[in-house]
């Protein structure tokens, strides 16, 4: 990455208990608050993953995060930022925070998790944020557009061994992988400052389309035999790329498919897929 220091995210809110760092985030948006407010949780009653689904964490034991970014308008387009381009950018950031404090080189899963031997280490959700008016009660004025941006990192839980609930989940996390348990602050400071970098890259120009490089070479999913789970739909073929847009590019036998939102299964075992559906190597 071509990293230019930016300013450090922060301030910092903490909280021992609260439904989702997520939530919070986006109603101080909604309140004005300034790009860069971060919120970290030691418990989350309600944490939240995409489509509705939840994040699993005992309290204490895993980084809860969330980041409130104000995107500028050369990467909203107008009202709707590229949420892809800031999960993105997220997901790269903890997985260097990952090696640097605990020498895990997780892989990157298309479209929002870090895996390690396709196991679930940690899940991004982005959530944007229309530009609006602040409500009476609270202020005046207007807001601009913001992106929250949270990640749920298994640190210290599951533990070394076997755990039904992880195990259900295909959950690990930095300490089973290490044998050691990891401080969930030192991961936080390196995710904050990578992810500072990746910011203020992102908007230089040609930085969306580095990270968008970047993302593809260190995509696990790229070259993977996949089940796509998209809308009330699913499909298996070769992943065969990533487009600029962040779309999933899987080649099938009946075509190319884009794919814009979903779930991928990467296929542990590609040869003992049926051969009509597998349309071959990558062109
Ligand atoms: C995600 O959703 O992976 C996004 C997770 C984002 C969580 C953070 S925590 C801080 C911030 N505040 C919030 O409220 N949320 C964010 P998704 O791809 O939909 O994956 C959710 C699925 O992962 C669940 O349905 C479970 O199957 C599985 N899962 C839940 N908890 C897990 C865990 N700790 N480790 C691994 N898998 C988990």
């Amino acid at each position: 990455m071509h990293g230019t220091p930016g300013p450090a995210l922060g301030p910092i809110r903490r909280f021992d208990v609260i439904d989702s760092t997520n939530r919070y985030l986006v109603d101080e948006a909604r309140a004005g608050a300034p790009h860069g407010l971060v919120a970290v949780a030691k418990h989350q009653t309600e944490g939240r993953g995409r489509l509705g689904r939840r994040w699993e964490a005992p309290p204490g034991a895993n980084l809860l995060v969330s980041v409130l970014l104000r995107p500028r308008a050369s990467l909203t387009g107008d009202l709707v930022p590229d949420l892809h381009a800031f999960t993105v950018a997220v997901a790269l950031a903890a997985a260097e925070a990952c090696m640097e404090v605990a020498g895990v080189d997780p892989d990157l899963k298309w479209p929002n998790d870090l895996v390690v031997d396709d196991r679930k280490l940690a899940g991004v959700l982005a959530e944007a944020v229309a530009a609006g008016r602040i409500a009476e009660a609270v202020g005046a004025g207007s807001f601009a557009p913001a992106v929250v941006v949270g990640l749920g990192l298994n640190v210290c839980w599951p533990e070394p061994g076997s755990d039904a609930a992880a195990d259900a989940l295909g959950a690990t996390s930095l300490y089973r992988l290490t044998g050691a348990p990891v401080d969930c602050d030192l991961l936080l400071q390196g995710v904050l400052e990578h992810l500072a970098l990746r910011i203020s890259d992102l908007f230089e120009p040609g930085g969306p389309e580095r990270q968008a490089e970047e993302y593809r070479t260190r995509c696990a999913t790229v070259g993977r035999l996949v089940t796509v789970e998209e809308h009330s739909e699913s499909f298996t073929g070769r992943a065969c790329g990533v487009s600029d847009q962040g779309h999933l590019l899987v080649d099938t036998a009946s075509g190319r498919r884009v794919v814009t939102a979903g779930d991928v299964v990467h296929l542990r075992h590609p040869r003992s897929e049926p051969p009509a559906m597998d349309p071959g190597p990558a062109p």
